[in-house]
């Protein structure tokens, strides 16, 4: 296997973000807004109100647009450098066509693990933490699948869950309109997003390694910032026709089983022989 087409691309991408004036490491960048956001803790019941004040989910949803899909005539707050969309533009790349995430990903998305993308101060522990578990870097960066079956929940649709379905678990919304405000749904969408990073699994299991995957920006992070974006219009559309769902609580089992899962499933990798130094 050779390195895909848009793997390809989004190292020189990352190249170009590093070289110059004012270049920085994208991989390091990345990394390091995840470590200074961290994930929000899911409530310990119910709460439709929870996530609308604790601070991450605008800027977890703001930061990963500039990342994929900025456009050129807006100024990016937390990157230094065009998207990735537009950079594609300005180099006259064709994108790759969207993904549906219940079809194999196209070979043209494929990922063939590099650790040389990394600068050092990620591959080197990335290569303990990976000879620790007895892998190789190479293999600790291999996909676990190139068919996830894994798709954003339907609580995040303008049209939403159906009647007897479950909304989603910590606030009980049920369509994309039931968020209170942007901020409470990053909050949520970060799980999902998480299992979905996960479910892919290799680079794509820690924020140290993710963005070297071309699954990352083409795949998940394009698909939540579809959600992003909806929401947006959502908002100015619907200001005031309101109208939220009756929010129905889960059954309790289902409702702690579903938090455990996201606690474990953190993307951010810590732990003794995984620390920035920071
Ligand atoms: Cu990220």
């Amino acid at each position: 296997m050779t390195a895909s087409k848009h793997q390809l691309l989004i190292d020189q991408f990352h190249q170009d973000a590093s070289s110059g004036h004012h270049g920085h490491n994208m991989h390091i960048f990345h990394r390091d807004w995840h470590q200074n956001n961290t994930d929000p803790r899911p409530p310990e019941e119910l709460d439709e109100n929870w996530g609308t004040d604790i601070k991450f989910g605008s800027d977890f949803l703001k930061m990963h647009h500039e990342m994929v899909r900025l456009p050129a005539d807006q100024t990016p707050k937390y990157m230094h450098h065009p998207s990735l969309t537009t950079w594609y533009k300005n180099h006259q790349h064709a994108q790759p066509s969207e993904w549906n995430p219940l079809l194999t990903i196209p070979p043209e998305l494929g990922y063939e693990p590099d650790p040389t993308v990394y600068p050092d101060e990620i591959r080197i522990p990335i290569q303990q933490h990976a000879e620790n578990q007895g892998l190789t870097i190479e293999q600790f960066l291999t996909r676990r699948t190139n068919n996830p079956q894994f798709q954003l929940p339907k609580w995040s649709t303008p049209e939403g869950v159906g009647p007897g379905e479950d909304g989603e678990p910590y606030t009980g919304a049920r369509k994309l309109g039931d968020f209170k405000n942007l901020n409470q749904l990053g909050c949520c969408l970060v799980f999902p997003h998480n299992r979905w990073h996960v479910a892919i699994g290799g680079a794509m299991s820690t924020t140290w390694t993710a963005i070297a995957d071309p699954i990352f920006y083409w795949g998940v992070h394009m698909h939540v910032d579809m959600v992003f974006e909806a929401y947006q219009s959502l908002q100015t559309l619907e200001e005031s026709v309101k109208a939220r769902d009756t929010i129905r609580p889960l059954s309790d089992k289902n409702f702690e089983s579903i938090r455990k899962a996201d606690m474990r499933a953190s993307i951010t990798l810590r732990g003794p022989e995984l620390k920035s130094n920071s």
